[in-house]
């Protein structure tokens, strides 16, 4: 099984946490850069995008392949024979994962609004505009909601960590990697709290942005 992933993407981090956490058989990690087009890459996912799961198959070109992060992430605890853990548990989970998917798009879509703007991921200029402040916006009132959500089951996240566990720590790193302390946590302890018990994970510290090296742990590989 081949999981393609990119050094920055959160959708791709997910997918790799919730297949290292299943532990999933003979698991190998190729790390590329879908803007730079890999053949290999669209040969497997027509739309040139990461996360792509490439499941086994004796016919390579008849490998069937999964691709979006949530249905990966699915598949992994399907796979796993924990799904009870891994998946989300109750529905105030499926909130907050909801939640979680709502800051991860607003924030790619930033980066797409600055590589459309200015060609670069690092260069601001799109941010200030109307569209960029609607999202920024929309970031940080949906972490005042994520403060809340985690402060109702922060004891169940922790007890049994799966998938709605793993996701904020997604976004408060990946906030961290692309607009530095623009989105700090430090006001908002429940998040804070469980970032700071969860990153150390091996699937999460493994799978920290820039992921540009894979060390491969319970079995999954680099290529
Ligand atoms: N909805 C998709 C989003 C995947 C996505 O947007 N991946 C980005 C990286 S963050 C990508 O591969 N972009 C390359 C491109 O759009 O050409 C998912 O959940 O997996």
């Amino acid at each position: 099984m081949r999981l393609y992933v990119s050094p920055t993407s959160p959708y791709a981090r997910l997918a790799c946490v919730m297949c290292l956490e299943a532990r999933l058989e003979g698991l190998e990690i190729v790390i590329l850069d879908p803007w730079q087009n890999p053949p290999d890459l669209l040969r497997h996912n027509p739309a040139g995008r990461v996360p792509a799961l490439v499941l086994d198959s004796s016919d390579e070109s008849g490998a069937q392949v999964i691709t979006e992060s949530l249905l990966i992430a699915d598949f992994a605890a399907r796979r796993s024979g924990d799904a009870e853990r891994l998946w989300f548990q109750t529905d105030a989970q499926r909130q907050l994962g909801g939640i979680c998917f709502g800051i991860i798009d607003a924030a790619a879509a930033i980066m797409a609004g600055r590589m459309v703007t200015s060609g670069s991921v690092s260069e601001t200029a799109f941010d200030s505009s109307s569209v960029g402040h609607r999202r920024q916006d929309a970031i940080r009132r949906t972490l005042e909601a994520l403060e809340q959500s985690i402060s109702e089951q922060r004891d169940a996240l922790l007890t049994r960590p799966g998938i709605a566990a793993f996701l904020p720590v997604i976004v408060v790193e990946y906030l961290q990697m692309r607009f530095s302390d623009a989105f700090d946590s430090a006001t908002r302890p429940h998040l804070l709290a469980l970032v700071s018990a969860l990153k150390d994970r091996p699937s999460l510290s493994s799978t920290k942005p820039l992921f540009t090296k894979f060390t491969p742990i319970d079995g999954a590989a680099a290529r």
